[in-house]
């Protein structure tokens, strides 16, 4: 096969992958959400243009010379009827980087934009970046808080890393304009920062996730809270606690903030991941919690286990067992869309509404928190169960 031979039939294929309709995964069912029978995103819809020299001139093999491993975790907004995704784009040289892909439907035909996202470089010391939070702030901006990971040049260790909130802001997702990093006076390191979408008091809000390193959160109970005066110069002194981690539950090992809270008349949900340690590293699932409208630190419900566990194919990939989630697309009509990648290597959608959503947080029973509890807690839905289902045959 010739040069343009092998281009044609590559297009052609990418072609039918964009083209190609999702549907509801039947074979899975629990009532709160949907899954979709395929990915929304993977490296496979990365655009041609990006990977491969399309001259044969100076690419003879039509090789690709600037590979992409994998498309994971992206930030997500709905903005005048069409979705937008922030994706995490990381290159066969373990690099991340930002691009837009956008979709009518949210579910598929998801496309890139002829080019990645070009953040304004003012950190020298920056070598990563990734997960980006897309807040649609009540001042008028889009912001984008994502960790930005430089070496930690005081450790011995060659992997040893320091994590930071970066900030970037935006009208139309093209301009982006780069804040300073976010500074919290009381931890030394922050990944999974999401910034609250109202002023909480008059000022900027910030769900974070205090660690004391790189990987272990160390001291640090959970998801936190924090206020900022001003956003050109953020800074964060006390971090007050949201949803704790807790012995023998999904979020022993950490947990982080996800998607943007979504606001209901009954309180803010958050969409947040849980990570606990097996023999197999780190297991990542998606969980659920609801926090008080005058108050979107405190916790008011908070059902137990997971929301979103990594299932079949998901299980695999580069990082397995895990699912993740920065970003969900809520709408005016109360869909809402989950974009969560599975073993950071691909992006999925589970597609519910607020109604639902509110259910499952404000009826599902919490955490009993010991088997000998939480079987008690079963054995009474069993009981009930039966006791209905008698009653019914009876009546
Ligand atoms: C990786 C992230 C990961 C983090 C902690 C970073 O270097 O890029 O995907 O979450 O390390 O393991
Ligand atoms: C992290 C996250 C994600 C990633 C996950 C699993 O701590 O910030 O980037 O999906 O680990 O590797």
């Amino acid at each position: 096969m010739d040069f343009q031979e092998k281009y044609a039939r590559e297009l052609a294929r990418q072609e039918a992958l964009l083209s190609r309709d999702n549907q509801v995964d039947d074979s899975f069912y629990n009532g709160i959400y949907e899954r979709y029978r395929y990915p929304v995103l993977t490296r496979e819809h990365v655009p041609l243009t990006w990977r491969y020299d399309l001259n044969p001139a100076t690419n003879p093999y039509f090789m690709e010379r600037l590979g992409v491993n994998a498309v994971m975790n992206s930030g997500a907004i709905y903005l005048n009827g069409k979705f937008y995704l922030v994706a995490r784009v990381e290159g066969n040289d373990r690099k991340s980087f930002f691009a837009v892909a956008e979709s009518d439907s949210g579910v598929d035909h998801f496309r890139f934009w002829d080019y990645p996202v070009v953040l304004p470089d003012t950190c020298q010391e920056e070598t990563n970046v990734y997960d980006m939070r897309l807040t649609q702030h009540e001042d008028g901006y889009i912001y984008g808080v994502f960790c930005s990971e430089s070496k930690d040049t005081t450790s011995s260790d060659l992997s040893a890393a320091v994590a930071a909130a970066g900030i970037v802001r935006t009208k139309d997702l093209k301009k982006w304009e780069r804040l300073p990093n976010l500074r919290t006076l009381r931890s030394p390191q922050q990944r999974n920062v999401v910034l609250h979408p109202e002023f909480v008091n008059g000022k900027y809000a910030f769900y974070t996730r205090p660690m004391d390193d790189f990987i272990e959160t160390g001291s640090g109970g959970g998801i936190g809270f924090g206020l900022c005066d001003d956003i050109m110069n953020p800074v964060i002194d006390e971090e007050r606690m949201t949803s704790c981690r807790r012995y023998h539950t999904i979020t022993e090992s950490k947990n982080g903030a996800g998607a943007v809270p979504i606001k209901t008349p009954r309180g803010w949900i958050h969409i947040a991941h849980g990570v606990r340690n097996t023999a197999a590293g780190l297991r990542y699932v998606i969980y659920a919690f609801a926090t008080a409208l005058d108050d979107p630190a405190r916790v008011i419900a908070e059902p137990s286990g997971l929301l979103i566990g990594p299932r079949g194919g998901e299980r695999v990939g580069d990082v397995s067992n895990v699912v993740f989630t920065n970003g969900a697309a809520a709408l005016p009509d109360g869909r809402v869309y989950i974009y969560y990648a599975s073993s950071d290597t691909r992006l999925h959608v589970a597609v519910t509404d607020v109604d639902r959503l509110c259910d499952y947080v404000f009826n599902t029973p919490p955490d009993s928190l010991r088997s000998a509890d939480c079987v008690r807690q079963r054995c009474g839905l069993i009981e009930r169960n039966l006791a209905y289902l008698a009653g019914k045959e009876e009546g």
